[in-house]
């Protein structure tokens, strides 16, 4: 007979990381929880959208990304914004809904972190029951309180605490490293609890799909031509075997299939996008951090994602990101086009 697994919820995982950190005052942990509620708020709102009317559809405003701002995308930014930094922990918040960071009041606690997030990524999906996602990362505050600036909000992903996202699928997944494994948890909606579902989750270090919009390849550089072509017909000699094509269109959806199976997503610059479409910080660098914590790769096509630094909160940059292996030979093949070795 096989053993039964002990159950495990979020907020116990999260603890024993804290006791890992002797010193740890309990802020990180209180910080991961208030993500965490804010996530089963969403989520049951999502979960019902399709129920009420009122929420579903677009508000009719633009947000600062000059995108239609859908409703649930507005509910989410104000679930997040009231839920973190209940503890005074975090100092900064900035949201890819938002034009300017949110400086919280920090009068109760340490203000030690920010949060930068997308509060409901690859909303364009909503309205037609198709699983979205929220992307959050975390990082330290490097000035005193009553200096902050510039450089507490605009560092390199190499920088981050901890990374994370929620999926709002077929079930509500919550994904996260804080630099120890990446791990799962699978919402049970019986007791409103995230349940540790996937522990230590590892990415194929090939992969099996690449996910890209290929309606853009007529405005594609020749390379990113040539790249997709190669990953359709096989790689460099054309006699391996192709990789088949998987692209919802709501990048958390498209990673997180990625990430258990061994794919690669891209979205490469565009002649009318020559940076991509997709936020550095809000986006690429909290699943960089997941990808390489699970044993994958991010590249903007030149060099790992993690070390670029944004220039200010809404920074794009072209996106190469999943299994190792594929992501590396991409920033070869580009290398290659661009005259280097
Ligand atoms: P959306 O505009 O629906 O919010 O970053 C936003 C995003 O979706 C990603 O989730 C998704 O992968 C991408 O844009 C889709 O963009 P395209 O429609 O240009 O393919």
């Amino acid at each position: 007979m096989t053993q039964p697994r002990n159950l495990q919820t979020i907020e116990s995982h999260i603890l024993d990381l804290q006791r890992m950190h002797p010193s740890a005052s309990g802020d990180f942990t209180g910080l991961l929880n208030d993500i965490s509620l804010a996530a089963k708020i969403v989520s049951q709102e999502v979960n019902k959208a399709g129920l009420a009317e009122e929420i579903l559809g677009a508000t009719g405003e633009v947000n600062v990304q000059g995108e239609a701002v859908q409703k649930l995308d507005e509910f989410a930014n104000n679930v997040f914004l009231h839920c973190i930094g209940t503890r005074g922990q975090v100092c900064i918040m900035g949201s890819e809904e938002l034009a300017d960071p949110v400086y919280l009041d920090t009068r109760e606690g340490t203000g030690r972190y920010i949060v930068v997030l997308d509060p409901l990524d690859g909303s364009s999906n909503i309205d037609v029951n198709v699983s979205v996602g929220t992307i959050f990362g975390i990082w330290r505050r490097q000035s005193s309180l009553d200096n902050l600036g510039d450089s507490d909000l605009l560092q390199a992903g190499n920088e981050l605490v901890a990374a994370g996202y929620i999926i709002y699928g077929s079930s509500t997944m919550f994904v996260y490293t804080a630099g120890h494994g990446v791990h799962g948890f699978t919402m049970d909606p019986g007791i409103g609890e995230f349940l540790l579902s996937h522990e230590n989750i590892q990415t194929p270090f090939r992969s099996r799909i690449y996910s890209v919009n290929e309606a853009y390849e007529p405005s594609w550089s020749d390379v990113v031509k040539d790249i997709v072509r190669q990953f359709k017909y096989g790689r460099d000699s054309g006699n391996g075997p192709g990789l088949t094509a998987r692209y919802i269109g709501s990048l958390v959806a498209d990673f997180h299939r990625n990430l258990l199976k061994g794919g690669i997503y891209l979205y490469p610059p565009t002649t009318d996008k020559p940076e991509g479409k997709l936020r550095l910080m809000c986006e690429a660098a909290p699943l960089a951090m997941i990808a390489e914590a699970a044993g994958g790769y991010a590249s903007d096509g030149t060099g790992p994602v993690l070390d670029i630094k944004p220039g200010h909160l809404h920074t794009r940059v072209p996106l190469y990101i999943g299994s190792r292996d594929d992501v590396l030979w991409v920033e070869k093949k580009i290398s290659e086009a661009e005259g280097g070795i």
